[in-house]
């Protein structure tokens, strides 16, 4: 009995730890996301204009820059650029 109640223990922790870690861990993506994302908005308006875009992606043309505004409001936000990222359209910032 005693040895049955020590693994009904052990299971709890397990799955009391797993949200925690996860948590965690998705923390830091946001937090990291954040980070580069405040930096390249030069103006702190909370949107990256194509100027603001190019400091980082030097390369990035109009039309690259209108596909990334997928709600089309002609500006690109953290949502966008991050669910960019997230899909591949544009590399991971340093
Ligand atoms: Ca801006
Ligand atoms: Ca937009």
């Amino acid at each position: 009995m005693e040895a049955d109640n020590r693994l009904t223990l052990d299971k709890q922790k397990v799955i009391t730890m797993k949200p925690i870690l996860l948590a965690a861990a998705i923390g830091g993506i946001v937090f990291a996301n954040a980070a580069f994302a405040h930096e390249m908005d030069t103006d702190q308006d909370g949107l990256y204009s194509l100027a603001e875009m190019r400091t980082e992606y030097s390369d990035l043309t109009e039309e690259q820059y209108a596909e990334l505004d997928t709600n089309k409001d002609e500006a690109v936000d953290v949502d966008e650029l991050t669910a960019a990222i997230a899909d591949g359209i544009l590399p991971a910032m340093d």
